[in-house]
């Protein structure tokens, strides 16, 4: 009689957190909220910024089990619609991240390559670089990498033109097979903040005038979430990559000013 139960599409964010609520797995959840899906999380880091040493990262890795054991929580409540791995962190937390997605095989997986953080020691992020290529990138239905990790991905030099996004993206989809939207928001010159969407067939630029010349904060990881609400919804790529698009132009055109040098990206619940 009192029933009230309803079957809400679910995300599932494994990713950092980011206590300023800017990036990680806060921009995560209030995305999937705003986007109409019901978002939960495992968390595989901690990254606190510095206001004392220039906003620096300071990193703190999840033990890989508390990984396991939050997925094995998190996977055994849910019916889970869309994964979207962020910040993974450490080699052997994208081993185990890895391993639970070989056992419990996601419909939609969304790889945000989150690289590397500033206060990783550069050869720990080459370490997490190979293993993130080597374990969990063949496993993506959908890869979004920002401009550096394009050029990561790509192996190419330098990424400053849309002609060099649009061989970035189709170089990193015929490595992964997955659609790929490549990220380059206000880092090409030019007016306008560009993403490319290529899926083996059909390349999109996605473009929209640039507001003001900085990124802000969780802009990446929101498109990234973004397109992970969308597909557990039950949007094709493109319309996710789409809809992705407008959620964070719309939220950066409303962006949150901060005590960072940086403004937020705000989301919006429409
Ligand atoms: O924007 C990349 C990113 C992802 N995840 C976490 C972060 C950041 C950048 O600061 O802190 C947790």
């Amino acid at each position: 009689m009192n029933d009230t139960r309803t079957n809400l599409p679910v995300a599932l964010a494994i990713a950092g957190s980011e206590a300023t609520g800017g990036a990680g797995a806060q921009a995560d959840l209030r995305t999937f909220q705003a986007r109409g899906t019901f978002g939960v999380a495992a968390l595989t880091c901690i990254v606190a910024f510095d206001p004392k040493n220039d906003w620096a990262h300071r990193l703190t890795p999840i033990d890989p089990q508390v990984v396991a054991d939050q997925l094995e929580a998190a996977l055994a409540t849910h019916q889970v619609d869309a994964i979207k791995t962020g910040m993974l962190a450490t080699a052997p937390i994208i081993e185990t991240v890895a391993g639970v997605l070989e056992s419990t095989p996601a419909a939609n997986l969304v790889i945000d390559p989150v690289l590397i953080c500033k206060g990783q020691e550069p050869g720990a992020a080459l370490d997490t670089d190979n293993a993130l290529k080597q374990h969990v990138l063949p496993k993506a239905t959908f890869v979004t990498p920002n401009q550096f990790e394009a050029m990561q991905l790509s192996g190419m030099d330098a990424i400053d033109t849309e002609e060099q996004l649009v061989e970035a993206a189709k170089r990193i989809y015929d490595s992964f097979g997955a659609p790929v939207m490549a990220k380059g928001g206000v880092r090409l010159a030019g007016p306008n903040a560009v993403d490319v969407f290529y899926d083996g067939s059909t390349l999109e630029i996605l473009s929209e005038p640039k507001v003001g010349e900085h990124a802000v904060s969780g802009a990446g990881c929101s498109l990234a979430a973004a397109v992970t609400a969308e597909l557990a919804k039950g949007a094709t790529p493109l319309e996710a990559a789409r809809a992705a698009k407008r959620f964070v132009t719309r939220g950066i055109q409303h962006r949150v000013s901060a005590g960072t040098p940086f403004d937020v990206m705000r989301q919006f619940n429409a």
